[in-house]
C-alpha cells in the first residue's frame, strides 16, 4: 500500500508576492525598494537568513517574506513580529504565525524568499521554534527556482522538497524554545542547491487530521540560518509524526504478495527508542513453497524524495554516509530474521541490493549496516556489493522485507515461524564515527565591553569552526533584572574573534552583567564569565 498524501502548497508561489500584506505588525521597509529580484543576492550570503529583529517583512538577504492560505476556504494565517519576553532571547523580535486550517484539505503557509541564490556552501538549515500550546505541527519546504506550481495545480512538483518538523525535533514543538537542525540532504527532491527560490513553513489540515496536531494555534520562529558543518547523519525515519511520509520527503508504506495480505504496519506509541513513535512491522501467513509456486513476503518501503507524487524514487547520492543504522526488536525469541534492501532505480529489476541479519533477543538493539555490505544477493559476502558498482550515489528506496523462505526449511533462521512483529525505530544514514554532538563548545574568554557613549562593542574570543567544526555562533547577553536579554549574535565562525554592537541608549543608569554564549549546531552552549558594564 502506498499512502497517497495530498500536497497542498503548490499554488502558493503564484500569489505569494501579492499576499504579503499580513506581515505588517511592525513598520516594514519599503518593499518595492528592498526586494531583490532572483539572482541579485550577493554571491555568498551570510548564514543568517532572518532573525526578525528589524520587524520587517524583508529578510536579511534582502528578500520578501509573506503568508498565504488556500483560497476558497476559511484557512488563515497571520504573521507578525513580537518582542520583549515573547521573542527568542528576550530581545529584538521573533516571527509569530497564527494559523487556522480547520477547513477540510486546507493549508496555510509562510514563506521567505532566498532570491534564487545558492546555499551550496551550507550543509544544514536551523531555526528556533516554540508553540502557544505545544504539539503544533508543520512542514518545512525548500523550493528550487524551477518550482513551477502552474504546471500541476493542486499537486507538488519535483522542485519542492519538504520535511516535517518532528522529523528533526524529537518530541515535537513545545511551549519553550527548541532548536531544529536539518541536514540539507534531507530535502531529497532538490539536488541543485545553487538556485533556491524560498523556504516555506506550511500547516496542513490533512496531516493535522491524521496525527491529531492542532488545526489552529500560534507558533513562534526565530533565527532561520544555514550552517556549514557536515552533521554526519540524515534521517530516513524516526516515525515521530504518525504520518506516512518519511524524513526524506517521500511516501512510505507496506507492500505484499497478492491476497491474502501477508502483513501490515502501524506507528506505535508503545514500542520505540527514545521518542514516540516506532514502526510496528507485522508479518503473517508469510511462507514459501515451490509446488505450487507461492513466494510470500511483506515489505515496508521508504521512498527517497518521491518527486511530484511522493512515490517516485529520486535516486540520491548517500556516499557521504557509510552506514545505515536502525534500532530493532522482535515480538518473540524465534522471530529473528529481517531483510533490508536498498533499491537503486536505474538498476531496478536487475539488482536488489540487500543484506540479511538475525536478531538474537527481544530487547532493543542498534544495528549498524555498512553500505558496503549490501550485495546483489541476500547473503553477506556474496554477490556484488553496492559500493563495488558505485550505486551509493543512486539510492531510491530503503526497504525492510520479511520473506517466506526465511522460515521454510529446517535449519533456516526462523523455521516454521510464519507470523510475528519487528519493531523498528531511528532509521538513518550515518557517516563512520557519527555520534550525536553532546560536547559543548570551549568557554569563551576575553569578554570586554568597549567604546564610549551609547554605541558600544562587546567582544570575546571563542573557538572558530577550524578548531571546533561544530561551532555555529557566539551570542552576547546582558542581565536586565532577572532576565537575560540578547544583545547580538556573531555567526562568523571563521576566526576566534567574535563581537557585536550594543546600543545602550535605552538602558537606565546602573550596573549590568554581560556574558557571551558559544553555541554549536546541536544547540550545546557554554557561557563565558560575566563582566559588568556600568552605565552612568
Ligand atoms: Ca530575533
Ligand atoms: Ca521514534
Ligand atoms: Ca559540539
Amino acid at each position: 500500500m502506498k499512502v497517497k498524501l495530498i500536497i497542498l502548497i503548490s499554488i502558493a508561489a503564484v500569489i505569494m508576492i501579492r499576499d504579503n500584506g499580513h506581515i505588517s505588525a511592525y513598520q516594514p521597509l519599503a518593499d518595492a525598494v528592498a526586494i531583490k529580484s532572483e539572482g541579485t543576492v550577493s554571491a555568498t550570503p551570510g548564514p543568517m537568513l532572518d532573525d526578525f529583529n528589524s520587524g520587517s517583512s524583508v529578510n536579511l538577504w534582502g528578500n520578501i517574506s509573506g503568508t498565504l492560505a488556500k483560497s476558497d476556504t476559511t484557512a488563515s494565517i497571520v504573521g507578525s513580529y513580537v518582542g520583549d519576553t515573547a521573542a527568542y532571547g528576550n530581545a529584538g523580535h521573533s516571527l509569530q504565525l497564527t494559523y487556522d486550517v480547520n477547513y477540510t484539505d486546507s493549508w496555510a503557509t509562510y514563506y521567505t524568499s532566498l532570491g534564487g541564490d545558492s546555499i551550496s556552501d551550507y550543509n544544514y538549515l536551523s531555526f528556533w521554534v516554540k508553540g502557544l500550546n505545544g504539539g503544533e505541527y508543520f512542514k518545512i519546504e525548500l523550493h528550487h527556482t524551477n518550482f513551477d506550481p502552474t504546471q500541476s495545480v493542486g499537486h507538488n512538483n519535483d522542485y519542492n522538497a519538504s520535511v516535517y518538523v518532528t522529523d528533526y525535533l524529537d518530541g515535537g514543538v513545545a511551549t519553550a524554545w527548541r532548536k531544529v537542525v536539518i541536514p540539507l540532504d534531507a530535502f531529497a527532491n532538490i539536488t541543485d542547491r545553487s538556485r533556491i527560490k524560498e523556504i516555506a513553513i506550511t500547516f496542513e489540515n490533512t496531516q493535522a487530521a491524521l496525527n491529531g496536531s492542532p488545526k489552529n494555534s500560534t507558533v513562534y520562529i526565530d533565527n532561520i540560518c544555514f550552517g556549514k558543518q557536515f552533521l554526519g547523519f540524515v534521517r530516513i525515519d524516526h516515525f515521530g509524526d504518525k504520518v506516512s511520509k518519511n524524513a526524506l520527503g517521500g511516501n512510505c508504506g507496506g507492500a505484499s504478495e497478492t491476497s491474502p495480505v501477508h502483513g501490515s504496519f502501524s506507528y506505535t506509541n508503545s514500542q520505540y527508542v527514545d521518542y514516540a513513535n516506532g514502526l510496528d512491522f507485522h508479518f503473517q501467513d508469510c511462507w514459501d513453497t515451490d509446488t505450487p509456486a507461492d513466494h510470500r513476503y511483506y515489505a515496508y518501503a521508504s521512498v527517497v524524495g518521491g518527486g511530484d507524487s511522493g512515490s517516485t524514487p529520486q535516486p540520491r547520492n548517500f556516499s557521504a554516509y557509510s552506514n545505515i543504522t536502525f534500532s530493532c526488536k522482535s515480538s518473540s525469541a524465534n522471530v529473528r530474521c529481517l531483510k533490508m534492501e536498498l533499491h537503486c532505480p536505474t538498476y531496478l529489476n536487475n539488482y536488489f541490493h540487500f543484506f540479511k541479519y538475525t536478531f538474537t533477543n527481544t530487547s532493543w538493539t542498534k544495528v549498524t549496516v555498512p553500505l558496503s555490505e549490501f550485495t546483489t544477493k541476500g547473503w553477506a559476502g556474496q554477490g556484488t556489493s553496492i559500493t563495488a558498482v558505485n550505486k551509493t550515489n543512486s539510492i531510491g528506496e530503503i526497504v525492510f522485507t520479511r520473506d517466506g523462505w526465511m522460515s521454510r526449511w529446517p535449519g533456516d533462521w526462523d523455521y516454521g515461524v510464519f507470523a510475528g512483529d519487528f519493531y523498528i525505530d531511528e532509521v538513518q544514514f550515518e557517516a563512520d564515527g557519527y555520534a550525536p554532538d553532546t560536547t559543548a563548545p570551549a568557554k569563551p574568554g576575553n569578554l570586554a565591553v568597549s567604546g564610549s557613549g551609547n554605541q558600544l562593542t562587546v567582544a570575546c574570543t571563542a573557538s572558530s569552526r577550524i578548531s571546533d567544526a561544530t561551532m555555529e555562533n557566539v551570542g552576547f547577553e546582558y542581565e536586565d533584572g532577572a532576565i537575560w536579554r540578547a544583545i547580538g549574535c556573531d555567526y562568523n565562525t571563521a576566526g576566534n574573534s567574535y563581537s557585536t554592537t550594543w546600543d545602550v541608549s535605552g538602558l537606565s543608569a546602573g550596573s549590568y552583567k554581560v556574558r557571551a554564549a558559544a553555541m554549536d549546531a546541536a544547540g550545546n552552549v557554554t557561557y563565558s564569565n560575566n563582566v559588568v558594564y556600568k552605565k552612568s
